[in-house]
């Protein structure tokens, strides 16, 4: 799927700012025609963000259900004749969109974008109406799952993971134009052999019949270096300059739809890097180089704005980073923002790309849930039609990033149950379904502490480990030397059992900011100190480990709970991005400082 681009052929227009708003608790909108105007009450909400935290009300930080949104837009009238496009960079977890009264368009899944050609429904020269109504309710068919328990003061929704369930307009909102025949996809697929770059491409196209394809490369530059013909080839680069960890050299794909005239029909373009990804026995390949993932498991959660994604938030996060030595991180548990994306290509940071199929796993919560008798798999729970929304979840992600060349590897999963026959069955056919979508990059899931080497039967479908382990926090809490042990025996075990390089991608402690300890002590920042230190110590023993990934980058929101203080508190950073004792340990070791 393309990012809407501002081209000789095409023009944007952003919908970000204030819209109106409302909360239909009792899912009474639709009944009532809200989707002809919101009701005289409607107050304004900030699109890009999170709803949850603008006001200082529970309704809403705890809201279950539909809410409305409502914007008016002018439509230049230069845009009559073109085609135009309504689309959402995400709408969290689900929307149904009218425009000026007329249904266009309904998509399931708050981390991918959707889009309706609203050319028939919208008036050129005129203001015209959008509405969209949101729901944010999780069940055993969506991904993520959870499940509404009702109350006697209310709806509640539960969830089987750690992260507040922020909900609302989280990322961009647009209106573009393409002209009638236009490009509707490309697909890059790079190479390097030697000092020669290779550039396979397709591109899709709609009402182009009798129209002509053709793509030319330029350097960074502007340099042109290859050019072709055709919906498809392959264009070869001599002397490429490749994407790598730490530079990334982009190219620009430009691709053109051309009849008799003297301009192209349509012209898109695109970044791409030309870089190989490659898994060696227990080695992780970069254009033939073993690599080694230094990083973190993030989130988008800042406060007031939640998920909604924010330019300045996303510049300072990769600055510590660099600052840190980091070179990679996880789009810990569902597919960022796209500009995210965008920005890691440019800044030569190396991304895990990770679908929104987090609490694929009842035995984490067996503490909540193990009365009731769920069991992850079954009929009533996570079932077939459950997979169905997750292949689906995994087709998106794959359609709106399979070009970006900071993405490295597919995750399709955090922390499923995967010791069960019923796990295997669930998993043979999503690995499969990923390789085929996108045989150039390695795929994987994060295995859970709950099923080490001797228990899981389901790593061996993929080509990684990637293990989330906990060894001296929820496992031998405050005891670092046994924590040693049994981490690098697990290490050892996973390294024998499949021969595949291992990332860790998730250790830490959680940590209160100024809270100290001349020995360590939990919850203390020395104690997050010597836990990290603890564990580098064991990956450096363990060849097959080629990653690793703290977490997390910086504190975030969770749901209510026991073990959370004001939200989880892993963090390196606080939650507005201030160190912890932590940070230094990383800078040292990551930029191999004394
Ligand atoms: C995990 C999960 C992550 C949690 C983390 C924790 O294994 O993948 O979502 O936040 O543990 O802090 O417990």
């Amino acid at each position: 799927m393309l990012a809407p681009r501002d081209t000789a052929t095409r023009e944007r227009k952003s919908l970000d700012g204030l819209w109106r708003f409302a909360l239909d608790a009792a899912g009474a909108g639709r009944d009532q025609g809200w989707q002809h105007g919101l009701p005289g009450g409607a107050r304004e909400m900030p699109v890009p963000a999170s709803y949850n935290d603008v006001f200082p009300e529970p309704a809403l930080h705890d809201h279950v259900g539909d809410v409305w949104y409502e914007t008016m837009v002018w439509v230049p009238a230069r845009w009559a004749g073109q085609r135009i496009v309504l689309r959402f960079g995400s709408a969290t977890h689900r929307a149904v969109v009218w425009v000026n009264g007329s249904h266009v368009t309904e998509h399931e899944g708050g981390y991918t974008p959707f889009e309706a050609d609203v050319t028939d429904v919208v008036e050129a020269g005129a203001e015209n109406r959008i509405t969209v109504v949101v729901n944010n309710v999780l069940t055993w068919r969506s991904i993520p799952p959870g499940y509404v328990e009702q109350t006697p003061d209310g709806p509640r929704q539960r969830y089987f993971h750690d992260f507040f369930n922020y909900a609302g307009l989280h990322r961009s909102v647009w209106l573009y134009t393409t002209p009638r025949a236009h490009i509707t996809d490309v697909t890059v697929v790079t190479g390097l052999a030697g000092a020669t770059g290779t550039v396979d491409y397709q591109v899709a196209t709609a009402g182009a019949d009798g129209l002509q394809v053709r793509v030319a490369l330029t350097d960074a530059d502007g340099a042109e270096v290859a050019r072709a013909a055709g919906g498809g080839g392959q264009l070869a680069v001599a002397h490429a300059h490749p994407w790598r960890p730490g530079e990334g050299y982009l190219y620009d794909l430009a691709v053109q739809l051309w009849g008799d005239g003297e301009v192209p029909v349509d012209a898109y373009s695109l970044a791409i890097g030309i870089r190989t990804v490659e898994v060696d026995g227990t080695r992780f390949l970069i254009n033939g180089e073993p690599f080694y993932f230094r990083g973190f498991g993030k989130h988008e959660d800042i406060a007031l704005r939640g998920k909604g994604h924010d330019n300045v938030f996303m510049v300072h996060d990769f600055a510590l980073m660099d600052w840190l030595g980091a070179n990679s991180f996880r789009t810990s548990h569902y597919p960022y923002a796209e500009e995210v994306l965008d920005y890691a290509d440019r800044r030569g940071i190396v991304v895990i790309d990770e679908t929104a199929a987090v609490g694929l796993n009842i035995s984490l919560n067996s503490g909540s849930f193990g009365g009731q008798g769920f069991k992850t798999f079954s009929e009533d729970t996570v079932n077939d039609a459950t997979r169905e929304v997750h292949r689906q979840v995994i087709r998106e992600l794959v359609a709106r990033d399979k070009n970006h060349p900071c993405v490295v590897i597919w995750s399709i999963a955090n922390e499923p149950e995967s010791d069960t026959p019923e796990s295997r069955a669930y998993f043979e056919p999503l690995a499969a379904e990923t390789r085929g979508l996108d045989p150039s990059r390695p795929v994987g899931f994060v295995n859970v502490m709950l099923a080490p080497a001797d228990k899981d039967v389901v790593a061996d479908l993929f080509d990684i480990v990637m293990l989330n382990r906990y060894y001296g926090w929820y496992v031998d809490t405050g005891d670092l030397p046994a924590a040693e042990r049994a981490l690098e025996a697990e290490l050892i075990a996973w390294a024998g059992k499949l021969g595949k390089p291992i990332i860790m991608t998730e250790y830490g402690a959680d940590t209160i900011a100024g809270l100290h300890s001349v020995t360590p002590v939990p919850w203390t920042e020395e104690y997050q100190v010597e836990l990290l230190a603890m564990s580098h110590r064991v990956f450096d023993r363990v060849d097959a480990v080629v990653g690793e990934q703290v977490w997390n980058f910086a504190d975030f929101a969770t749901g209510s709970g026991v073990m959370r203080v004001d939200g989880n508190k892993k963090g390196v950073f606080t939650r507005d991005r201030r160190p912890k004792a932590s940070a230094y340990l990383l800078r040292r070791r990551w930029r191999g400082l004394p």
